[in-house]
């Protein structure tokens, strides 16, 4: 989601003096610091003004990159992180005092209310935010241009089809490196990108940018980092079972010159630009017995499924839970197609422009089971701004991030063949017998996802905290990727090029752990709403399309928004406290087993 535009901020009533070029900063504001609680609900009020002014900024650069919507956006910003900065500073003579849980819960939310935090210099800021929107910008207009500039060029779409489809190695090699070395010019531009959040958070008390976006989960940051730390140690085995049996199958089609009997196995033959999903070469993978026997893609297509007719099968599964329907102007002001006259950000997105109902997702769909995927994920977001717009503004956000991602996510564990066949996609549901190829289609996004989710915030934790240096950046992020993912690049790679920005979280400073609790977080909740539904029998079987019980669970807890701790939102739901890793180990404990006995022979 685009960073949900839950900003904080303080307070007051501030007046922002009229702005020509170069606009000067907010530092007009006044803010009023009578008393802690009209501080937070002006601080609340003004944070809200200014985000949807950002977002509204955001929306057109996204839709339309170039200098001057880009020059917009990034002034929106910078007026929207200077009020956080400000505010926080501001909120800091209450410290020590004695607030009400409230009050001190949105002092606390209020100086993460965005993941750039802003240097009190005004020239600093504005630097800032021009990088952070120059980033987004050079990453999503990237091609390779394997002929040069006035030759062919091929985007990311294009890029990334031959990465699933193509099952030449050489071809893959071509078009991973190809997308890679869009990155090679970006290390200095993100090295200062990194100095100045760094200088913004450390202003807000925080050891760097690293230590403050590992503060955003109700317990201190050292307590998160092992708390991940945890769950990964929990599902590293499962992990470790699917890279053993990719490898062997690798082998089997592209012969061990190109896949090694040991070590890590290079990256391009995934089927994924990033190597992080590895649903693209089920093909390769899939068990010798237990295919299902349909392609939803193929389905998908054969039907001539649009855009909208596929993001509509994803709304019409969370109106079967009693949600309500996605608003008129959701569909009137969306974006589903990449459009041919323009660059845009193609990153699949949603957005909560106004707090209200105008809600929107922004992405290039592909008539794919894989984008069908997607457009759950998407609207999971949706459907939580939805549920959290009667929240004080500093609350309107998920219990935790991780939350956010998950819910679109635990609803697809729901897309069984038994839910293709209730709503006419299929006509006959594969029996018992082919649960290792469901199996071994939801691991290969789920299970294969773990170490990547995990490594992408190691790696910028490292980077934020200056462990790993602007002369070390690609050394570092191979080793993390080595050490996690078990994966190589095709070939060396060096210090001339900088492979980190080549995923879009880097170049545009999203957060990336709360990926990580999501894959987690979804089975927890699967788990929970198929008990809500009395749905009894295997989890990877099970659906609650059509639960109204099972709606009314999740509503709550997306009520709920980050109200409370997370623990407490977790618990509505799940009757849980502790994020719990047990629920994905279930799920897929007969494909492991299935997967340990391939191994062993
Ligand atoms: O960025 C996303 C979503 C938007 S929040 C499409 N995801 C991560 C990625 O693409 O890297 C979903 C899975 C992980
Ligand atoms: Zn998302």
């Amino acid at each position: 989601m685009k960073r949900s535009l839950a900003f904080l901020s303080l307070l007051a009533i501030l007046l922002v003096a009229c702005n020509t070029n170069p606009s000067p900063s907010p530092t007009t504001m006044t803010i009023n610091t009578s008393s802690p609680e009209q501080f937070v609900a002006d601080a609340e009020k003004k944070l809200f003004d200014l985000s949807l002014k950002l977002s509204r900024a955001q929306w057109v650069q996204s839709n339309f990159i170039t200098e001057d919507t880009e020059a917009l956006a990034a002034d929106a910003n910078k007026d929207y992180i200077a009020a956080v900065g400000e505010l926080a500073e501001a909120a800091r003579k209450f410290d020590g005092q004695k607030v009400s849980d409230d009050v001190a819960r949105k002092l606390k939310l209020l100086k993460l209310a965005t993941p750039l935090p802003a240097p009190s210099d005004a020239k600093e800021r504005d630097e800032l935010t021009k990088l952070a929107a120059a980033m987004e910008g050079d990453y999503s207009k990237g091609k390779y241009c394997p002929d040069g500039e006035t030759g062919k060029c091929f985007n990311l779409d294009v890029l990334s089809e031959t990465l699933a489809k193509s099952r030449n190695a050489d071809e893959l090699k071509k078009a991973w490196l190809g997308w890679h070395n869009v990155a090679n010019s970006h290390r200095d531009q993100y090295a200062r990108f990194v100095e100045l959040t760094n200088k913004g958070a450390k202003e807000m008390g925080f050891a760097d940018a690293g230590a403050m976006w590992r503060s955003n989960y109700d317990m201190e940051p050292d307590a998160f980092a092992a708390e991940m730390e945890r769950l990964w140690l929990q599902v590293e085995p499962l992990y470790d079972s699917l890279h053993t049996y990719a490898r062997k199958q690798l082998i089997k089609k592209y012969g061990d010159k190109i896949v090694p009997a040991t070590g890590p196995i290079p990256a391009h033959l995934f089927g994924n630009m990033w190597s992080q999903q590895w649903n693209n070469i089920y093909d390769l993978l899939k068990p010798p017995t237990g295919d299902p026997g349909y392609d939803l893609t193929k389905i998908l297509v054969g039907r001539k499924t649009d855009a909208k007719g596929m993001v509509k099968y994803g709304e019409s599964f969370f109106t079967s839970l009693g949600l309500k329907t996605l608003p008129e102007t959701f569909w009137k002001r969306s974006l589903f197609t990449r459009p041919q006259d323009r660059e845009v950000v193609c990153h699949a997105s949603a957005w909560d422009i106004d707090a209200k109902d105008d809600v929107r997702i922004k992405m290039c769909i592909n008539i794919t089971e894989e984008d069908f995927g997607v457009i759950h994920h998407e609207l999971g977001h949706n459907y939580y701004q939805m549920a959290y717009q009667n929240q004080p503004f500093l609350y309107q956000n998920s219990a935790n991030d991780g939350f956010h991602e998950a819910i679109g996510d635990a609803l697809a564990l729901s897309v069984t063949p038994e839910y293709l066949k209730q709503i006419g996609l299929i006509t006959n549901v594969p029996d018992a017998s082919s649960d290792l190829g469901l199996l071994m289609q939801r691991a290969l996004n789920t299970v294969a996802f773990l170490p990547f989710g995990y490594l992408v915030d190691q790696y910028r934790w490292k980077v934020f905290s200056g462990e790993i240096k602007p002369g070390d950046y690609n050394k570092g992020w191979w080793e993390l990727r080595e050490k996690y993912q078990s994966i190589t690049p095709p070939e060396a790679r060096n210090e001339q090029n900088f492979d980190a920005w080549a995923k879009y979280h880097v170049a545009a400073n999203v957060p990336y752990s709360r990926y990580f609790l999501a894959a987690v977080l979804q089975f927890q909740f699967h788990r929970a709403l198929c008990k809500e539904a009395g749905v009894t029998g295997p989890l990877h079987r099970a659906s609650i399309y059509g639960n109204k019980a099972a709606g009314a669970k999740l509503q709550k807890m997306l009520e709920m928004g980050q109200s409370k701790p997370w623990p407490e939102a977790l618990k509505v739901l799940t009757g849980e406290d502790k994020m719990d890793a047990t629920a994905i180990l279930d799920y897929f404990a007969p494909l492991k087993k299935w997967l340990d006995e391939q191994n062993a022979k």
